[in-house]
């Protein structure tokens, strides 16, 4: 049996990212219900996860969005500055090219070499406010795609983004990671520019030896393998991190481990094992990406967090050498009971421990729930933005 000691050494090492949009108002296509308690500010959303990192002590780091979270009048420092007012730091920079009108036909698999440039500029953008913010993690998705047979000549596309990216990863420091995130439909319908792990792992060894894949839980097709390309991506030395979420049919955004924790634990698993076979750490970014239509915005983050830190403890629980020998006896049973035996463990005495070691509240929801933070900031918000306009399209 793995001894508890180095699973809480192994949870002190697990940090998970939160995404400043997790705290956002937002919706469905077909409309948003608003929260009062929702973050319309950068400093509101930092106040937010702040919350969150004091509460769980294992998010110390915020994802942030260049369109969504970067203003004209608000230098790159000043956003780090008030992140750290907050207890944070500025993560994972996210470039968005998908919304601005001109990216109706693309960004950087746009026809048009103008355009290509803008959006290549942008992202180019997104690496100096990372300088400028202390964060080496650049975190690339793209909107691109087609949405009809004909429409676009798809190999011109994938030189196009291929020739963007090298651009991009040759003004970054030594020290930048550059995420390539896939997602196989959605806004396009047709074929997504970077549609699967393949396309991505071909377009970051095109881009630069700092460039490695970023794994959504949510952008795979139903009963997809995930932790197979897991873990083939980090024999490869290629797997750079993960938007966790859970869906019940494509990137439904739903909290992570809702409806399927047996896959995310897979997933953990996968990672374990690797680590149990190379004796390595691999650098891997943990991050959340997740929007809460319907829950109350930090209570579905609070959720997600104790969830994660389950999961991974599960996987850490794993006893890799006894599975070692049942699978070189060939015993089916056996095998599959040692991973699902770890998966069934009530882990939350183990996580108590952890949380009371580090002097954090060992139940995070009743301690938020009687913090009052929601009410308060609540309150405040709608003092200060005023009463919000309620359906409507998105
Ligand atoms: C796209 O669906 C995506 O997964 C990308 O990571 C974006 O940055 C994020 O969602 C926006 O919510
Ligand atoms: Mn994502």
């Amino acid at each position: 049996m793995v001894k508890t000691d180095e699973v809480l050494k192994r949870l002190d090492g697990f940090t998970i990212e939160i995404p400043s949009w997790g705290f956002a108002d937002t919706g469905t296509r077909f409309g948003k219900f608003f929260q009062d308690a929702a973050a319309a500010t950068i400093d509101e959303k930092f106040a937010d996860a702040g919350h969150v990192h004091a509460l769980t002590g294992c998010c110390p780091t915020v994802a942030v969005h260049g369109l969504w979270d970067f203003k004209k009048d608000q230098s790159p420092r000043e956003v780090a500055a008030l992140a750290r007012r907050h207890g944070v730091r500025v993560g994972s920079i996210n470039p968005n090219v998908f919304q601005d009108q001109q990216y109706k036909w693309g960004s950087i698999a746009n026809r048009s070499a103008e355009i290509r440039k803008m959006a290549a500029d942008h992202i180019i953008e997104s690496v100096r406010i990372g300088q400028a913010v202390g964060s080496n993690v650049l975190s690339i998705w793209l909107g691109d795609g087609l949405n009809y047979p004909g429409q676009g000549d798809i190999i011109a596309r994938k030189r196009w983004v291929a020739q963007a990216l090298k651009a991009v990863h040759a003004t970054m420091p030594a020290k930048m990671t550059m995420l390539l995130e896939y997602k196989p439909f959605e806004p396009a319908f047709y074929a997504t520019d970077i549609a699967d792990w393949g396309m991505a792992l071909l377009l970051c060894k095109a881009a630069g030896k700092q460039a490695r894949v970023l794994v959504d839980t949510g952008h795979h097709y139903p009963s997809v393998n995930i932790e197979q390309i897991v873990a083939w991506l980090l024999d490869e030395g290629m797997l750079g991190g993960f938007h966790f979420n859970d869906r019940k049919y494509a990137d439904d955004d739903l909290t992570m481990g809702s409806i399927d924790p047996y896959q995310t634990f897979r997933i953990f698993h996968e990672i374990e094992n690797h680590r149990f076979r190379t004796g390595k750490d691999p650098a891997l970014a943990y991050m959340v990406d997740q929007s809460h239509n319907l829950k109350p915005k930090i209570e579905a983050m609070l959720q997600t967090v104790d969830m994660a830190q389950q999961l991974y403890a599960k996987a850490c629980l794993v006893d890799r050498k006894e599975l070692a020998l049942a699978q070189g006896r060939e015993d089916l049973v056996a095998s599959e009971s040692i991973v699902r035996d770890a998966f069934l463990t009530d882990v939350r005495p183990l996580l108590a421990q952890w949380r009371k070691a580090h002097k954090l509240p060992i139940d995070t929801m009743a301690a938020h729930r009687e913090s009052r933070y929601e009410a308060r900031a609540a309150a405040e918000r709608r003092a200060c933005h005023g009463p919000k306009a309620g359906g409507g399209y998105a």
